[in-house]
């Protein structure tokens, strides 16, 4: 089964404009629809159990402490993590970062010390890393990214020489699909005496995650790219490592004991939880993840990659237009080109007159397209309810781009 037929299952996708077009997502790399069991989970909690967690002793408060808890072993038992306390329920997948470079990063490293990032990287795990570096005199070093959009691992294996205390990457580009060899950077980062950050914002979704497998210390990705609700993310960290983090947010939840002038933080996860967390969401994300895994991970990738190869091959024929990142192998489903006679922003509004929905610009990844000396991109990215007619309707859009400014 390559091709999977859920449209049905998306309110959302059966919205049709006023000619009658009906609405062609292409713009999840930057969220994902959602299907009507995620939607009616976070209403049905809402309905019948809405009551804070962790502090009620009636029962709807204890139905809603075990279903957001239940998510969190869902999460695990998605991604294969050792034990559910490895599990820490942040907002996005930008604050999972934050937390490991405000916790990890300020206890552990000094000035002089190198991380390494590479130049694809989504600003979430950049912005993080330059802010530390200005505090703490750090270095960043970044893997090049080649012409075919590859990681340069030969220029790897060189950094690491620098003997970087940690390695940041990205699981998969946001831009030019690129799916780095995870699991062997992260062994060679270990040689080299390194932590391994993985960030799985554009993985989790496409594909199956086995954590322990690729052996990450940390992995961040975000709930509303995989079709659950925005407002949730996910950190996951090694045991031992979140146990030696100090906290990161202070307030309630994340104590143990309290007193004036000091406290006793809880243990993990809930240390790096203060406050009340995003309930009604994290039963999203158990909806979510139970919806994927009905269909299956190995369904959900050879779906989109018969759907990206459709896309590319479709998309070469097209006049005056270049594709970023890779053409063939094993690659994401974000597929960023650039048309030499209309700008980014052009396209997209002529798209989006035809119901079509993709995004310009430079996709919170600046340095990238300066790598690629070109301010902006536009970008087609696909999910499970995209088809080969949402393809065709992209490229029926262009043409009619081409006719108006070609
Ligand atoms: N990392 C990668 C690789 C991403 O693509 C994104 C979001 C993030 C981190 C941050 O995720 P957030 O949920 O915390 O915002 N990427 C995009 C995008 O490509 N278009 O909009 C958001």
């Amino acid at each position: 089964m390559t091709q999977l037929n859920v449209l049905e299952d998306f309110p959302i996708l059966k919205q049709t404009d006023k000619n009658g077009n009906r609405l062609c997502y292409l713009d999840s790399a930057a969220t994902s629809q959602k299907p009507e069991p995620v939607l009616r989970a976070m209403d049905d909690y809402y309905h019948t159990i809405n009551a804070n967690i962790h502090r009620g002793i009636y029962h709807i408060a204890e139905e809603a402490t075990a279903a957001h808890e239940n998510v969190r072993e869902k999460v695990r038992a998605f991604i294969n993590a050792g034990a559910a306390s490895e599990i820490v329920f942040t907002r996005n997948a930008t604050e999972s970062i934050n937390l490991v470079a405000y916790s990890w990063g300020r206890q552990t490293l000094q000035k002089g010390d190198v991380v390494l990032l590479t130049e694809m990287e989504h600003h979430a795990n950049l912005i993080p890393w330059q802010l530390l570096a200005a505090e703490k005199e750090l270095r960043l070093e970044f893997i090049p990214v080649k012409e075919d959009g590859q990681l340069d691992l030969e220029a790897y294996a060189g950094l690491l020489d620098m003997r970087p205390k940690l390695v940041s990457i990205s699981g998969m580009s946001n831009v030019l699909g690129t799916i780095p060899p995870t699991k062997q950077m992260a062994a060679d980062a270990h040689q080299a005496g390194a932590l391994f950050l993985l960030d799985g914002a554009q993985m989790v979704p496409h594909q199956k995650v086995d954590i322990r497998d690729i052996d990450a210390d940390f992995f961040a990705f975000s709930s509303h790219k995989m079709l659950g609700p925005t407002g949730i993310g996910v950190l996951y960290g090694k045991q031992a490592l979140l146990e030696a983090m100090p906290p990161f947010f202070g307030g309630g939840e994340m104590i143990k004991k309290v007193y004036l002038r000091s406290f006793i933080a809880n243990d993990v996860p809930w240390k790096f939880e203060a406050g009340t967390p995003a309930i009604a969401e994290a039963i999203g994300l158990g909806a979510a993840i139970d919806y994927l895994n009905a269909i299956g991970m190995d369904h959900v990738s050879a779906h989109e990659e018969n759907l990206t190869e459709y896309a590319i091959r479709s998309l070469l024929t097209a006049p005056g237009l270049k594709i970023l990142g890779p053409l063939n192998g094993k690659r994401g489903s974000a597929v960023s080109f650039t048309v030499d006679y209309a700008h980014p922003h052009d396209v997209a509004q002529i798209l989006d007159s035809e119901n079509i929905c993709v995004r310009a610009g430079h996709h919170c990844a600046m340095p990238l397209h300066d790598r690629f000396a070109i301010p902006a991109t536009t970008r087609a990215s696909f999910y499970i309810y995209n088809t080969r007619d949402d393809v065709d309707r992209l490229l029926t859009g262009l043409e009619k781009v081409h006719r108006l400014f070609g």
